[in-house]
């Protein structure tokens, strides 16, 4: 049996992080990993006070938690790694679909989220994720949700994927490695909500998300 290790990134996440770790524990995940990008509120503290694994990382935003969580964590081929937000966003009763997609023999899943629209800032992060994804699709002839935060991998997949973001463009990063590498990927419908807490994400970040993708494509 694989081990599932959930994996959290995090920067200021102590409105979301609690609801995110009960969540997994409910799930019976076997580890938790919070890899975290210097907050400054008591995201850390939570993540400690409940038994997760505490992942500081180098640099500054998600891609480079990201690569920090994969030079300081020792992969295992066969366990799955779970990625998703510590904002609350993602549903933790959404893993066992992520999970039995990695049993039937995939290596990389993403979650498609189905959007909503509660604010005007969600109005402008849809219509980015929109052109984004249309873009993906033009470019590699697959679908997907390009910036959903919701992921499995197999450990022998992880260590294939070269990622050189620090951003926001880390998802255009694992989506562009899994398709050069020839990986078997799948995608699911998840659930998703409005997040705890404020989002980081701003219009800057399309142009790099851009940027990754037409790169991983052409370069
Ligand atoms: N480790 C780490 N996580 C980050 C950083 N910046 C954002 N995150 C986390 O990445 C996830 C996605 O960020 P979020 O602001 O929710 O972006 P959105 O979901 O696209 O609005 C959240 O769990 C953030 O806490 C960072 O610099 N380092
Ligand atoms: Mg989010």
């Amino acid at each position: 049996m694989p081990k599932i290790v959930a994996v959290v990134p995090t920067l200021n996440e102590e409105r979301g992080l609690p609801a995110v770790i009960a969540g997994l524990k409910a799930q019976h995940v076997d580890e938790i990993v919070v890899v975290d990008g210097n907050s400054t509120d008591k995201t850390q503290e939570i993540a400690r006070r409940n038994g997760c694994t505490l992942i500081l990382q180098d640099g500054k935003g998600k891609g480079a938690g990201f690569k920090s969580f994969l030079a300081k964590y020792a992969l295992r081929d066969d366990d799955y790694y779970v990625m998703l937000d510590g904002d609350a966003s993602y549903a933790s009763e959404d893993l066992p679909k992520i999970t039995a997609l990695l049993d039937a023999g995939n290596d990389v899943v993403s979650g498609s989220r189905q959007l909503h629209l509660t604010t005007i800032r969600d109005a402008y992060h849809n219509l980015g994720n929109y052109l984004i994804s249309t873009l993906f699709s033009l470019l590699f002839w697959r679908v997907a949700d390009v910036c959903t935060g919701y992921w499995g991998f197999k450990g022998s997949a992880l260590k294939k994927l070269a990622i050189t973001a620090d951003s926001f463009d880390l998802e255009a990063d694992l989506l562009t490695q899994t398709m050069r590498q020839g990986l078997r990927f799948k995608v699911t419908p998840v659930t998703y909500s409005p997040r705890l807490g404020e989002s980081k994400l701003t219009a800057r970040h399309g142009v790099k998300i851009v940027k990754k993708l037409v790169k991983g494509r052409f370069a």
